[in-house]
């Protein structure tokens, strides 16, 4: 009885050190904005670099948000004739411990599908991130719909 009670507290010592442990900030989110892919469009993509301050690797396995009907994790992927396609990443995208993951134009991103709101320049629309370690993330993500792709990307532009 006195043994059973004494590694019941033992127990309760160590999951209270972890979830303590567990609400130090191990995510943070720069220079996230997002845009819709063009006027009037019903879908819409955010942009951000996840930096990962814990000592392990993590992982972006979903992202949730009321202004979308769906919202998925996708990335561009060239198909054999040099076609840049957006896929769906299931997996989701691997955060490196102590290092950090773009989401950037052309590249990873957080896709919204079948926008339940217009999305207007200055708007800020709240975002949750959910990583396999880290938990929910929830984040507030300003609408920019000037913001030009940045210095040194990989876009291609046709025009
Ligand atoms: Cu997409």
């Amino acid at each position: 009885m006195s043994l059973k009670s004494v590694l019941f507290a033992a127990v309760a010592a160590v999951s209270f050190a972890g979830s303590a442990y567990a609400e130090g900030a191990k995510i943070m989110v720069h220079d996230q904005f997002a845009r819709v892919s063009a006027k009037m469009s019903s879908s819409g993509a955010a942009f951000m670099e996840i930096m990962n301050m814990a000592s392990e690797d993590d992982q972006l396995v979903e992202a949730r948000s009321d202004i979308a009907k769906r919202v998925e994790l996708h990335t561009h992927m060239e198909t054999g004739d040099g076609v840049m396609k957006m896929v769906h990443v299931e997996e989701g995208f691997a955060i490196p411990a102590e290092g950090s993951h773009m989401l950037q134009r052309g590249g990873d991103h957080v896709m919204f599908m079948g926008l339940t709101q217009e999305l207007k320049h200055g708007d800020v629309v709240p975002v949750t991130l959910v990583f396999k370690n880290a938990g929910e993330v929830t984040i507030e993500i300003p609408v920019d719909l000037e913001r030009k792709p940045g210095h040194g990307g990989h876009m291609k532009h046709s025009n």
